[in-house]
């Protein structure tokens, strides 16, 4: 929808409004050249649309309702002489001026074509890229550190430098404000970005960030090996899912009342605090409850990684998320893929490992290695603030893959290295009960992450984190809360509290409180 404004007779149009259109996309071929950029395939998409797409990434990608026309344009940009990255621009016809970069999930080499149809559906100019390797397998890394330095930072930058070159060029004009949008790797990438190359983006919008990378990776690897990986079979330590399940009742037996509603939520984990001796097996039970061994590995799950100086290395995992079914990723029997791939093919360099006695010195051991300077965990956000750079960050308190507690102890690391008591004027952090990863789950998980088309019920500010972000960076209008909307259908909404304020009920509704 085109945004004109009628004012005594005159038309005004918006100055950052620009307009594409199929003759200028058929030609983008013969008419941009970028440096180490080859364009290999130009589309002009009239309507929402089903779109091919290469790679081993799956096959196709909705373009949805409301992001066409666009012009499609794939390009390749050699970051080095042995590394690459494949890249997408999706340009509408209508622009807003507003730049848009995206990022990856898992060990990510996957465009995000939902967040390139987000992205484009609000007019923004929005690139999608493959983290410089084609599909979600680590192998790629293996004696490749150019790949690596792709996956671990280049990608995303290399990204916002071309990318914003190439809309430049189709465009005509400048860009107004850049944005970066992400979740979990994306969220990573993220914060990476804030912390190495502040000035490519004004607004973050980066969620469940997957920060502290390798300590992320050695606490999954614990998780999969309480439960008995890699010799999960048959082994006592496993927990089958009739197991999780009596796991997941009893938490929520001694946890879900503490905020003062029985929803099957809870709205504070880290107030939740339980015996897992009382899932003991009495003499002659034999179902709903655990073994002696099993009680044990249910303890060293919910008990945070600590180094062996007893330095905190990672939160405990978060009671109540392992009733998401995606826990399996982690505790369903293999070795979490991503740990195991990040040690072998980065840190390792091999192409075979038994995992049976991983420990702490795998951890520290990927850790001191820190392959292509992955690790993403710095309070030194100096730079970025300094810009007027604007960082929102949320995280879903029954995220089944990455501890939401990470998000506090990243926001707690940061006001401690600037010494502000709050964050507030440039970061924000919405933590969201009920919410899985990225999205999903019970509560009100949708507010406009952009991470799934359920995630993006409301079109307002007030609703919608994206929209939230540019109000903040073009207006100077900063969200104190973001509504989320459950995906149940029945349209309830709850209010979500920025870091450290809490989500406490008052008179029988959900209130931010310091
Ligand atoms: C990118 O690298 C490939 C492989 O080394 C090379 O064939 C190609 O010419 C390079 N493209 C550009 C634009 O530099
Ligand atoms: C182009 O590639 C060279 C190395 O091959 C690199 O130094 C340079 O930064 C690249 N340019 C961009 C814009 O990525
Ligand atoms: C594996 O390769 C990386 C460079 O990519 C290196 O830093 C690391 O030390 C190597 N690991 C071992 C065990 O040699
Ligand atoms: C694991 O540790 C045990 C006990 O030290 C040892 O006997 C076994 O060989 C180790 N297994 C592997 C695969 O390293
Ligand atoms: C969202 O609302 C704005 C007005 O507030 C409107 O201009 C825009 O077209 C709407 N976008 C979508 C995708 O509905
Ligand atoms: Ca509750």
């Amino acid at each position: 929808m085109l945004r004109l404004l009628l004012l005594s007779g005159i038309l005004w149009l918006r100055p950052a409004l620009a307009q594409g259109s199929q003759a200028k996309c058929e030609a983008v071929q013969s008419s941009i050249h970028l440096e180490n950029t080859t364009i290999f395939q130009v589309d002009y998409i009239p309507a929402p649309a089903t779109v091919s797409i290469p790679g081993s990434c799956g096959t196709t990608a909705q373009v949805p309702t409301g992001s066409a026309p666009l012009c499609r344009v794939q390009f390749f940009v050699n970051t080095t002489a042995t590394s690459s990255v494949h890249m997408e621009a999706w340009l509408p016809d209508t622009w807003f001026g507003r730049f848009m970069g995206t990022g990856n999930g898992g060990i990510g080499g996957c465009i995000d074509y939902t967040a390139l149809g987000y992205g484009t559906s609000l007019h923004f100019a929005t690139l999608g890229h493959d983290n410089g390797h084609d599909g979600n397998n680590g192998i790629v890394f293996l004696n490749h550190p150019e790949v690596i330095n792709d996956f671990a930072f280049r990608a995303v930058h290399t990204e916002a430098v071309i990318g914003k070159q190439l809309v430049q060029a189709y465009y005509g004009s400048k860009i107004g404000k850049s944005y970066y949008l992400g979740c979990s790797t994306g969220g990573r990438q993220g914060t990476q970005e804030a912390l190495k190359f502040p000035g490519d983006f004004d607004g973050i919008l980066g969620g469940a960030p997957a920060t502290d990378w390798n300590h992320l990776q050695g606490w999954s690897g614990f998780l999969s090996h309480f439960v008995g990986s890699p010799n999960f079979m048959g082994n006592p330590k496993f927990l089958q899912p009739a197991d999780w399940a009596t796991v997941s009742a009893f938490i929520l037996a001694e946890c879900d009342g503490l905020d003062g509603v029985m929803d099957g939520i809870i709205t504070e984990p880290d107030d939740c605090h339980f015996d897992a001796n009382k899932l003991l097996c009495k003499a002659g039970q034999t179902s709903g409850c655990l073994t002696a061994t099993q009680v044990q590995a249910v303890k060293n799950v919910f008990t945070p990684m600590f180094g062996t100086h007893g330095e905190l290395l990672y939160p405990r995992y978060t009671p109540g998320a392992e009733a998401d079914p995606a826990r399996a990723a982690l505790m369903g029997g293999p070795f979490f893929t991503f740990a195991h791939d990040w040690e072998m093919f980065t840190t390792l360099n091999v192409t075979s490992h038994d995992f049976t006695n991983f420990s702490l010195v795998d951890v520290d051991l990927m850790e001191r290695v820190n392959a292509g300077g992955i690790k993403t965990f710095s309070g030194d956000l100096f730079k970025f603030k300094e810009l007027g750079g604007k960082f929102i960050t949320y995280h879903g308190r029954r995220d089944p893959l990455i501890a939401s507690t990470n998000s506090k102890r990243v926001y707690d690391l940061i006001r401690a290295t600037m010494l502000m008591p709050t964050l507030d004027p440039f970061y924000r952090l919405f933590l969201i009960p009920g919410m899985g990863h990225c999205g999903g789950g019970l509560g009100a998980p949708a507010f406009g992450q952009g991470t799934s088309p359920t995630s993006n019920a409301v079109n307002a500010s007030s609703h919608n984190a994206l929209l939230a972000l540019v109000d903040w960076v073009e207006k100077g209008k900063a969200p104190d809360t973001i509504i989320g909307t459950a995906i149940d259908g029945s349209g309830a909404e709850r209010v979500h509290c920025r870091y450290p304020q809490r989500s406490v009920l008052v008179a029988g509704k959900f209130t931010c409180v310091l």
